[in-house]
């Protein structure tokens, strides 16, 4: 691979742009041709015949997957393709990405795609990219150490800079459409759709012509593209929702074509703008004492009925509630394997079934957490916690989380002082996927102290003191589902994920697990200043106002609750209603196929 300095501007390597201009012509009078046919508008979703056939680039990129289910969900028929010949056959190309750019550079390389995708581009056949998709059509990219890309656009991909921004950036974005575009016909004005990345390109004189729309995060940068047939977005389409498919729909369909700067744009400016406050709906998911997987919510991580036998309280099957959850609004969705600690869930066919057929229907990001970790089964057999994390991510999962084994490599790394080997689970995950699906779950319970000098661990000056007035809190880590504690706090472990390429923290609490009575402000507080990977409040929603109230006192990204939501106390549109009558940016689910 071909490395560049990382501040190269130019020269680019021109051949594939020049390649493309000179092409361009023929791909205009395509696009007049496709505009002057009617525009079918009726989307029949699962359709039962197929509507047509697209080409998906399948080069092992960890979206594939979601990809494939969100176009055979608009009822087309996905022909994968992962070689040269399959590239040039194409009519209709999708080019899917997400995770190391230097990665997945190597592999194009490697398997002889760079030539072919750039012949496909310059062809004036329909193209589309997806988030790394679009990255690899520039110059090159920062990560990785500096690398060349397709040179197709003009620019260098950089890291998201900026005093405590948060990285990655993830979440539902507005964006600031530069042309109007029959692409985001459906898209209203001021709309949000789903980002996650740390790396991105920025607008400048030499990409101008390229650029569709733009989006604020630490700076003004590239959201899409489009030219000619040409069409790329930072964004995930089949992570977007409704919105996100109607995209795809229009590309599919043939509606995409680009209308002129002087055509309707689409205003973000003055309205409710900006990266949302994400609204995340947790399963815990366990097997019954009949063997059934259901979902089931603890009080303090207790999940047996007081009375009743003892059973394992049932709330419901995971693939229903998952697509209620879509339906009411969820930002993402969290399944949370909560023996996963104790089962083997390479093993665990049901947990992964459930992931595969959430991830048919549900068309935001699927979290799955649970028994990540090196183990050795009976028979001897050893697996590797990222064969594991494979395991969830080829069934469908966007983001796998990490609970106790975080725990266990916390306390290595501070007994090695901070020392990296790349050898951790943590490590090796984002190494393979990328940070941004990377997330680690902590199970802390407070631990009072009189001074903060009886602790090596952080500590706060708690307004709500211990049974014995102890004026002074530090939130100790657990494992195994909060059976044994450790001596080490909710900031540290926060602190050593983030320096060993963790991407985002789910911070339960067991105190206020199940209890209704809101977050617990100290804890988030203090880990969301810790660090500047986003960090998601979870534990004690009891109503709506207390998302409000937690994204308020404290710089949380996003809040996640169960027990609300399955008992059907409260929707998650009244949340999202709540919030935006308390002016926090909140993405609206919209009905648009
Ligand atoms: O340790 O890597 O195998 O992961 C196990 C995962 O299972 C961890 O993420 C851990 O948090 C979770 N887990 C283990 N035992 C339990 C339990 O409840 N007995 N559930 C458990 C954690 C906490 C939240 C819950 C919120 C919101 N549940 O996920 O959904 O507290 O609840 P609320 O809104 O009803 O208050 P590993």
């Amino acid at each position: 691979m071909a490395m560049i300095a990382t501040s190269v501007t130019g020269p680019a390597p021109l051949t594939a742009r020049a390649q493309f201009e000179r092409r361009a012509p023929r791909a205009l009078a395509r696009r007049a041709a496709v505009r002057a046919r009617p525009a079918p508008r009726a989307i029949r979703v699962f359709a039962a015949e197929s509507r047509g056939e697209v080409t998906l680039l399948d080069y092992g990129a960890g979206n594939v997957r979601s990809v494939r289910n969100a176009i055979q969900a608009l009822g087309f028929t996905v022909k994968s393709v992962d070689d040269p010949a399959g590239i040039a056959a194409a009519d209709k190309l999708i080019f899917p990405g997400v995770g190391a750019y230097g990665s997945a550079m190597d592999v194009l390389t490697s398997r002889g795609l760079v030539d072919p995708i750039k012949d496909y581009v310059a062809s004036g056949k329909p193209f589309m990219g997806v988030c790394l998709g679009l990255q690899l059509l520039f110059d090159g990219s920062e990560e990785s150490g500096g690398v060349e890309g397709l040179g197709i656009i003009p620019g260098v991909v950089g890291k998201f800079r900026g005093d405590g921004l948060v990285v990655p950036h993830i979440g539902w974005n507005t964006l600031d459409f530069k042309r109007d575009t029959g692409l985001m016909a459906d898209v209203p004005a001021g709309d949000r759709l789903y980002f996650v990345h740390s790396y991105r390109a920025t607008p400048d004189v030499d990409n101008e012509d390229w650029v569709l729309a733009t989006c604020e995060y630490g700076g003004e940068f590239i959201a899409a593209v489009q030219k000619g047939e040409v069409t790329a977005c930072q964004f995930h389409p089949e992570k977007s929702g409704e919105k996100g498919l109607s995209i795809f729909r229009n590309f599919l369909e043939g509606n995409a074509d680009e209308r002129g700067a002087g055509a309707k744009t689409k205003p973000t400016a003055g309205v409710d703008a900006g990266l949302a406050k994400r609204v995340i709906a947790c399963l815990d998911v366990r097997s019954n004492d009949a063997g059934d997987l259901v979902v089931t919510k603890g009080d303090s991580y207790d999940v047996r009925e007081k009375d009743d036998g003892g059973d394992v309280r049932n709330l419901g099957k995971p693939v229903e509630l998952a697509g209620k959850y879509f339906k009411q609004g969820a930002d993402e969705v969290a399944f949370l394997n909560i023996t996963g600690y104790r089962d083997l869930p390479l093993t665990d066919a049901p947990m992964l079934e459930v992931l595969r057929r959430s991830s048919e229907t549900v068309f935001v990001p699927l979290t799955v957490g649970g028994g990540i970790r090196d183990f050795t089964d009976s028979n001897g057999v050893s697996y590797t916690a990222l064969e594991v994390a494979a395991a969830y991510f080829k069934a469908g999962a966007d983001k796998v989380s990490i609970g106790s084994d975080a725990v266990y490599v916390a306390e290595q790394y501070y007994a090695n002082d901070k020392k990296k080997d790349g050898s951790t689970s943590i490590e090796q995950i984002s190494e393979r996927y990328g940070v941004q699906a990377m997330v680690v779950s902590i199970d802390p319970r407070r631990a009072y102290v009189n001074d903060p000098s009886e602790t090596k661990n952080r500590c706060v000056k708690t307004s709500r003191p211990g049974p014995n007035g102890e004026e002074y809190v530090w939130f100790q880590c657990t494992v195994k589902g909060g059976r044994e504690g450790r001596d080490i706090g909710a900031y540290e472990l926060a602190i050593a994920m983030e320096d060993l390429g963790c991407g985002e923290i789910l911070l339960n609490c067991i105190d206020e697990d199940g209890q209704g009575n809101g977050f617990d402000h100290e804890l988030v507080g203090l880990v969301s200043d810790a660090v500047t990977i986003p960090v998601i409040a979870s534990s004690g929603a009891g109503e709506p106002k207390h998302f409000t109230d937690v994204f308020n006192a404290t710089k949380c990204s996003a809040a996640l609750a169960a027990g609300i939501f399955h008992r059907g106390e409260v929707d998650i549109s009244e949340v999202k209603d709540h919030m935006k009558g308390g002016k926090i940016p909140t993405n609206e689910f919209r009905s648009v196929l």
